[in-house]
């Protein structure tokens, strides 16, 4: 038993760009356990309109209902709206909107990983 593999990555990064690309940890290769990744994007306007592309998500599924590991995406600054929040798999979803603030949220549980997600956004001020 490694007690290495106990302990959870807490990690949170500022995106100060109005288009970028994030990607899970480690991807394309699985994506670790304990894992708790936030991204801030900041596009400075709060008229901003966002694109979210999500080329790939392959998050593990729990045999329930809920989602053990998941993709979150919410507009923050204004407060509130959630734009996603699921696990499993999917290929080039698009999701808008509009803002000066998201939040991009990776958490994984204890065990059981998957390859995890690819997604870019997308900025304008149109
Ligand atoms: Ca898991």
């Amino acid at each position: 038993m490694y007690f290495s593999e106990f302990i959870a990555t807490n990690t949170l990064k500022y995106e100060d760009n109005i288009d970028g690309h994030i990607v899970s940890p480690g991807y394309p290769l699985e994506y670790p356990n304990n894992s708790n990744y936030t991204w801030v994007i900041r596009t400075g306007n709060t008229s901003a309109n966002i694109m979210f592309r999500i080329f790939e998500m392959d998050i593990k599924e729990s045999t329930g209902n809920s989602c053990d590991d998941y993709l979150e995406i919410e507009e923050i600054e204004p407060c509130c709206v959630r734009l996603f929040k699921r696990c499993g798999r999917l290929e080039n979803k698009n999701l808008f909107g509009r803002g000066k603030e998201f939040r991009v949220s990776f958490i994984s549980d204890q065990r059981l990983t998957e390859r995890g997600f690819n997604l870019i956004w997308r900025g304008s001020f149109l």
